[in-house]
């Protein structure tokens, strides 16, 4: 026998008779694929019922999220008086690439609900219209100018019109978006979602000015603000994700609901499980294998997950993430064709706030890739670690609660 197959023998075959001697199963040296009917702890457990594979390298729904700055949109030099933010998904038209976001163009960076007024906008998204811009790589983006403006007053968004996002639906497009009919921050961040059609991508876009995703009854959770309105079509129905929270802050309600009709005009019936993310903040959804996986992020219990559910409905998380995309509008092949298998995504816009500081604050869009697609297995994306150098741990650095910090660190040693 050679030296290289004793070795193996060796190295193989003796931890099998080892733990056979001495009755006690080890967990075995390399994960197996599909769970060991050896005593299981609550974590090996859960890997095996809880994840769609016991580690997240054949885990479909886990990926690492690549970023890449895009070409073509300009940003006054950064001053705060546009922002773009917010993006649709991406959709595929006419041999391009198109998406829809916030775009706010005013002569001064937001001044705050109390600096705010007819033409100085609260908030980064206030004052805004829905802008598109198209692309033949994804990489690249051409602006194309101004899809929905605000309306006049009375009519639902005569404030601002912001966060849109897309449905393809027999034929027809519609842009469902924000419709503020005060200005962000008076009481809340409060408005209800209204929508637009066109017959081409391009437009032109018909506002209906109806609440076609209205508020909450008085008490509800959803009473004030719906937020990021985002369509797809599953199970032969349009189904209509979005975002409700108390205003800004996450700690009283932050969640996600979904509301459901046969129309696109509506009427939208609230499902009766709402709430049906319990973490999150802007929406971002797609059909996956029979049910509808979800980018949760930002907030709440479970942020940091991609979710997953087998009804569109009860989600539970598939797998923990890193360095996710805000507010992400992904191009979606298959978010209108009402799958039942549906294949995942591999890249998307997403954007970057709070860019300028206090005296310029704006966003920007930017693009991330990933791999959370049945059709590829890219192993760059699905490497966990990110490598962050000491200066970035120490942007997050403490700030004026140092000095209490020391202080505390005084007393104990004197006491
Ligand atoms: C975004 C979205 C909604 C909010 C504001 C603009 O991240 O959640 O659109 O109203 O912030």
């Amino acid at each position: 026998m050679s030296t290289g197959l004793k070795i193996w023998v060796l190295a193989t075959l003796l931890p099998i008779i080892g733990n056979a001697e001495g009755g006690q199963k080890s967990f075995p040296y390399k994960m197996p694929k599909e769970k060991p009917s050896i005593p299981l702890s609550a974590a090996m457990e859960r890997a095996y019922e809880e994840y769609s594979s016991p580690t997240y390298w054949w885990n479909e729904l886990f990926t690492k999220f690549r970023y890449t700055e895009l070409e073509g949109l300009d940003y006054h030099n950064h001053d705060g008086t546009i922002t773009r933010r917010d993006p649709s998904k991406v959709i595929k038209a006419n041999g391009k690439y198109y998406v829809w976001y916030t775009c706010r163009r005013t002569d001064t960076p937001p001044q705050g609900a109390r600096g705010g007024n007819e033409s100085v906008p609260s908030s980064d998204w206030d004052l805004s219209e829905i802008w598109y811009a198209t692309s033949e790589d994804g990489f690249k983006w051409t602006e194309q100018g101004c899809a929905v403006p605000r309306p006049a007053k009375p009519h639902v968004g005569w404030r601002s019109v912001a966060t849109p996002d897309v449905l393809f639906w027999k034929g027809k497009y519609y842009l469902y978006y924000q419709g503020f009919m005060e200005m962000s921050g008076k009481r809340g961040d409060d408005c209800p979602v209204t929508v637009s059609w066109a017959d081409a991508p391009d437009g032109p876009w018909h506002p209906t000015h109806q609440m076609v995703i209205p508020n909450g009854p008085e008490g509800a959770w959803d009473q004030y603000s719906i937020h990021d309105p985002y369509p797809l079509v599953y199970n032969d129905r349009i189904y209509l994700y979005y975002k409700s929270d108390f205003n800004g802050r996450p700690e009283l309600i932050r969640a996600q609901g979904l509301a459901i009709a046969d129309d696109p005009l509506g009427p939208f019936e609230k499902c009766p499980l709402n709430p049906v993310l319990n973490s999150g903040h802007e929406t971002g959804l797609f059909p996956f294998k029979g049910g509808i996986a979800a980018l949760a992020f930002r907030h709440g219990n479970e942020h940091n997950t991609i979710q997953w559910a087998p009804d569109g409905i009860n989600f539970s998380p598939a797998s923990s993430v890193s360095l996710m995309p805000i507010a992400p509008g992904p191009y979606v092949p298959d978010a209108f064709t009402n799958t039942d298998d549906g294949r995942g995504i591999t890249w998307g816009l997403c954007h970057f706030t709070g860019i300028g500081g206090r005296k310029a604050k704006h966003s920007m869009l930017g693009r991330f890739d990933c791999d959370l697609s049945l059709d590829f297995h890219d192993p760059q994306m699905k490497d966990p670690e990110h490598y962050w150098p000491p200066e970035f741990y120490f942007k997050s650095g403490l700030g004026g609660a140092k000095k209490r910090i020391v202080q505390r660190a005084k007393q104990d040693l004197a006491n």
